[in-house]
């Protein structure tokens, strides 16, 4: 078994994360692609203790055809560059809080790829998570009707919340 998927269509975008303890943080990414009704397929998958299952996943990623591959990580953050490095699958990284120095490493490590090979790096933390999946949406969004209406949906949602906001009234 490869990756726990949230519906049985085949995955449109993959989700992978360096250690179980990324899983906090990654778990808003997994939200909001079930809320946009976006098939995703998730596994841990580690540059230093899987390089093996790394290189491996990134040809199931073009095999499968998934979108994009949101790939989060914490302290010295290779997960994103070295799947990049295998595939051509667009990769999303997500900078996970490390402990020692709360995610500027690995926001360091992920958004500075030397010419050649892109990530897409997103904010340190749950916010990062969020956008990477809103941001695969976004892509999927450029072909997929279906998908382009759920996202203006979600959008159109959060600019209520904030107009609909009674903390406001009478100011
Ligand atoms: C990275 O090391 C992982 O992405 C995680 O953020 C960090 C710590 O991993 P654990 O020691 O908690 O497994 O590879």
């Amino acid at each position: 078994m490869w990756a726990v998927t949230n519906e049985p269509l085949a995955p449109r975008v993959g989700v992978v994360m360096g250690s179980r303890s990324d899983f906090e943080t990654m778990q808003g990414a997994l939200e909001l692609l079930s809320q946009l009704e976006i098939a995703y397929e998730v596994r841990v998958l580690s540059a230093h203790r899987t390089p093996q299952l790394l290189a491996s996943y990134a040809a199931r990623a073009e095999r499968l055809g998934l979108s994009c591959v949101i790939a989060g990580a914490g302290g010295a953050a290779h997960l994103p560059g070295m799947l990049a490095a295998f595939t051509r699958v667009p990769v999303l990284g997500v900078p996970v809080q490390s402990r020692a120095l709360s995610g500027q490493d690995s926001l360091l490590s992920i958004v500075q790829m030397p010419a050649g090979v892109p990530v897409a790096t997103f904010a340190i933390g749950p916010a990062g998570a969020k956008n990477a999946a809103l941001f695969a949406a976004a892509i999927l969004a450029t072909t997929d009707a279906g998908i382009r209406q759920n996202l203006d949906a979600f959008r159109a949602k959060q600019t209520q919340a904030v107009l609909d906001d009674p903390f406001f009234e009478g100011h």
